[in-house]
């Protein structure tokens, strides 16, 4: 495994950091993983299955609980020191003139709830509820809906602003997710496991573009063998190390 000198140095000598989270990240702040999702009594489900339009148009009710206990787990969770971390790095950065992006598959918005700011959210939040018919978008911080789905003032099903498997990415999101990919000169993958695009082409551009990345995760990846340096360990308790021995 990597020390961490050559990433410090790294971080020390860019002028442009990307860096791209997944579920991992959160892990430690006890939301489980998107693959550990199914827990109790969503074990018989493939989370697959659940999130996609195909699965909203057969079983709303369904669908709509599985991702309300999602988000009144998220309610009673905080972000972690990794989230924290990361929020250190972006001041750094600023501090230093250097550039720093921060893009995440989250839905949690933990980043933003631990001091990160301008974060580029690529697959929506959990927070916000969109009717399906009026498009009218409310955020939804209180306690469990009173039916499922629950419903806008107009009668239309609200989903959450998430974004599910075949649908398209947020445009813009999408668009500043890749330019900051192809201009960085350093780029980091934390607790992602690299298998859904367009989030998992994201290393492959910048390594194309010819910046150096890393990779921290608990588990090697489909995009280990190309990073330059990996850290196999949770992010919770590498990230602050990483970024408190930079000071
Ligand atoms: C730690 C740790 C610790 C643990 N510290 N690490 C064939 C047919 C149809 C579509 C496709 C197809 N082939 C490809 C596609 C495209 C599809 C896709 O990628 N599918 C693959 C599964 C094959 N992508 C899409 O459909 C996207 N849209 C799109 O491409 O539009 C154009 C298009 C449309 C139609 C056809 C083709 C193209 C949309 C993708 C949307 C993804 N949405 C979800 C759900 C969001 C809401 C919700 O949460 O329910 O986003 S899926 C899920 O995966 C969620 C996550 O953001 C995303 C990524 O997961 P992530 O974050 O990597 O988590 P995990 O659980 O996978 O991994 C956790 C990692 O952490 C692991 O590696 C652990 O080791 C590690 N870890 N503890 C550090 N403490
Ligand atoms: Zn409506």
């Amino acid at each position: 495994m990597t020390t961490l000198s050559p990433i410090i140095e790294a971080l020390r000598e860019a002028n442009a950091i990307a860096v791209l989270t997944g579920a991992g990240v959160s892990k430690e702040s006890g939301i489980p993983t998107f693959r550990d999702a199914m827990q109790g009594l969503w074990a018989k489900y493939d989370p697959a299955e659940l999130a996609t339009p195909e699965a909203f148009a057969r079983d709303p009710e369904k669908v709509t609980r599985w991702y309300d206990e999602r988000r009144l787990r998220c309610s009673a969770a905080r972000p972690n020191p990794g989230h924290r971390a990361l929020a250190d790095l972006q001041t750094w950065c600023e501090e230093r003139g250097t550039s720093f992006t921060l893009i995440t598959q989250n839905i949690d918005r933990f980043h933003q709830a631990a001091g990160s700011r301008d974060v580029i959210e690529l697959h929506g939040t959990i927070w916000v509820w969109r009717c399906t018919d009026c498009g009218d978008e409310q955020e939804e911080r209180g306690g469990p809906f009173e039916r499922y789905p629950p419903r806008c003032a107009c009668g239309g099903f609200r989903r959450p602003a998430v974004v599910w498997f075949g649908e398209m990415l947020p445009e813009a999101a999408l668009r500043r997710a890749f330019e900051a990919a192809e201009t960085c000169d350093l780029f980091l993958s934390i607790g992602t496991s690299g298998l859904v695009t367009p989030a998992a082409d994201l290393i492959h551009i910048a390594h194309q573009h010819g910046a150096k990345t890393v990779e921290i995760n608990t588990e090697p990846t489909p995009a280990t063998a190309l990073t330059d340096w990996a850290l196999h360990a949770p992010a919770s308790n590498i990230l602050p190390e990483l970024v408190h021995a930079m000071d």
